[in-house]
C-alpha cells in the first residue's frame, strides 16, 4: 500500500514523579530527605530515512507514543528516563501541526476538524513545522516533559523532614498532518500509457508496472539513473495526468504534489499519437495542467520526449512537434525497444547541470 498523507496522533512521555523518602539507616537518627528525581519522558523523534518510500507504516499505527519516565525513588535514586521513540519517515515528508489540536474539543469535534484539515489542507493546518529534505535528518516532534524533583531538593534549615516534591512535566502531544513530497531530480510528466513507466523501467533499475491499459502506475516510483560512476539523477514516474487534473479528474491531481520538488520536468508524449491525439495538444493540454495546478510549476525547465518512434505514424509528428515547440530540447525515443535512451541519459546530465 501506498500512503502519501496521513493524520497522525504524537505524544511525548510524560517525566516520572519525584519521590518523598528519609534516609532510614541504623545509627543514623533522622536521615534526612532522599527522595530522588523522577525520570525525563521520551521524545517523539522523527528520522527521514531513504530507504523508507511511502508513510504506509504510520497507517498501521497513527499513534504515535514515546513512554513516560520513572518515578524517583529512595536513597537518591532518580527515575529511569524513558527511551525515545523514533518513527522512520521518507526523505522529503513535511509535517504539518493541525489547526484546534489538543485544544479543549471533544472527541467528535477534533475527529471533524482533523476531517476538514486533510481535505482542506490550506485552510486548516499551521504552517508546516518541519520539512525533512535530508537521509538521515532527525526533528523532535514532541519533546518529552521532564521528571519531578523529588524531596531532596526541598530541605531547609528550617524544615529538615520535607514532604514536597514535583510532579513530572507533562510530555509534549498534537495532531498533525505527514504529506509526502517526494524529491526527484526529474518528473516524467504524460498522458496515460505514454510511456513513462517502460522509460523509467530502461533507464533505471526501478521496476514500475507496465501495461497497455490508462493508470497503471497508481503511484509514484522514483528510479535511480547512474548517469556515470560519479554521478546519479533522480527520476519520479508519477500517474498519467489527462485534462481536468488540476481538479481532480484521473488520478493526476492527488499526485502532482509528487513533482513540485522536480528540478525540470520531461514531458512524455506518445508521438505516434496511437490513442487517436495528437501529440502537439497532449503537450500544450500538460503544460496547462500544470499551471492550473501551480503557476511556478510552468516555469521550471522542460524538455519532451518523443515516446513510440517504432511505430510508423511517429515520424509525421516528429517533425510538428519540432516545429511548434522549436525552443524545447526533444529527444525521439522507443522506450519499449531502447532507441535513443543513450542520448537521453546525455540530456538529462546536460539538463540537470
Ligand atoms: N510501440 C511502443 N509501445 C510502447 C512504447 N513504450 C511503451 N509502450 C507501450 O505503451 C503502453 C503503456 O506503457 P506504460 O509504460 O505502462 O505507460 P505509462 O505512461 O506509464 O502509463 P500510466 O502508468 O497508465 O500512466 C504499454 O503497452 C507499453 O508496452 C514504445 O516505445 N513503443
Ligand atoms: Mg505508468
Amino acid at each position: 500500500m501506498f500512503v502519501d498523507r496521513i493524520k497522525v496522533f504524537a505524544q511525548a512521555g510524560n517525566g516520572g514523579r519525584g519521590s518523598v523518602s528519609f534516609r532510614r539507616e541504623k545509627f543514623v537518627p533522622k536521615g534526612g530527605p532522599d527522595g530522588g528525581d523522577g525520570g525525563r519522558g521520551g521524545d517523539v523523534i522523527l528520522r527521514a530515512d531513504r530507504h523508507v518510500d511511502n508513510l504506509s507504516n504510520l497507517f498501521y499505527e497513527p499513534i504515535i507514543k514515546a513512554k513516560n519516565g520513572s518515578h524517583g525513588m529512595g536513597k537518591k535514586m532518580h527515575g529511569r528516563a524513558a527511551p525515545d521513540k523514533i518513527v522512520k519517515v521518507p526523505v522529503g515528508t513535511i509535517v504539518y501541526e493541525l489547526r484546534n489540536a489538543n485544544r479543549g474539543l471533544g472527541k467528535e469535534e477534533r475527529a471533524g476538524a482533523n476531517l476538514a484539515a486533510i481535505n482542506n489542507p490550506q485552510s486548516a493546518i499551521n504552517d508546516a513545522v518541519v520539512d525533512l529534505i535530508r537521509d538521515g535528518q532527525e526533528f523532535v516532534l514532541c519533546e518529552g516533559g521532564a521528571g519531578g524533583k523529588g524531596n531532596v531538593h526541598f530541605k531547609s534549615s528550617r524544615n529538615r523532614a520535607p514532604r514536597q516534591y514535583t510532579e513530572g512535566d507533562e510530555g509534549e502531544s498534537g495532531d498533525f498532518l505527514f504529506e509526502l513530497r517526494t524529491i526527484a531530480d526529474a518528473g516524467l510528466i504524460g498522458y496515460p500509457n505514454a510511456g513513462k513507466s517502460t522509460l523509467l523501467r530502461k533507464i533505471s533499475a526501478a521496476r514500475p508496472k507496465v501495461a497497455a491499459y490508462p493508470f497503471t502506475t497508481l503511484h509514484p516510483v522514483i528510479g535511480v539513473v547512474q548517469l556515470s560512476e560519479y554521478r546519479r539523477v533522480t527520476i519520479a514516474d508519477i500517474p498519467g495526468l489527462i485534462e481536468g487534473a488540476h481538479k481532480g479528474v484521473g488520478l493526476g491531481h492527488e499526485f502532482l504534489r509528487h513533482i513540485t520538488r522536480c528540478r525540470i520536468f520531461l514531458f512524455v508524449v506518445d508521438a505516434a499519437g496511437s490513442e487517436g491525439r495528437s501529440p502537439v495538444e497532449d503537450i500544450q493540454n500538460l503544460r496547462r495542467e500544470l499551471d492550473l495546478y501551480d503557476s511556478r510549476l510552468s516555469e521550471r525547465p522542460w524538455f519532451i520526449a518523443a515516446n513510440k518512434i517504432d511505430l510508423p505514424e511517429a515520424s509525421e509528428n516528429l517533425k510538428t512537434l519540432r516545429k511548434k515547440f522549436p525552443k524545447i530540447d526533444l529527444v525521439p525515443i522507443s522506450a519499449a525497444k531502447g532507441e535513443g535512451i543513450d542520448e537521453l541519459r546525455q540530456k538529462l546530465a546536460n539538463w540537470l547541470d
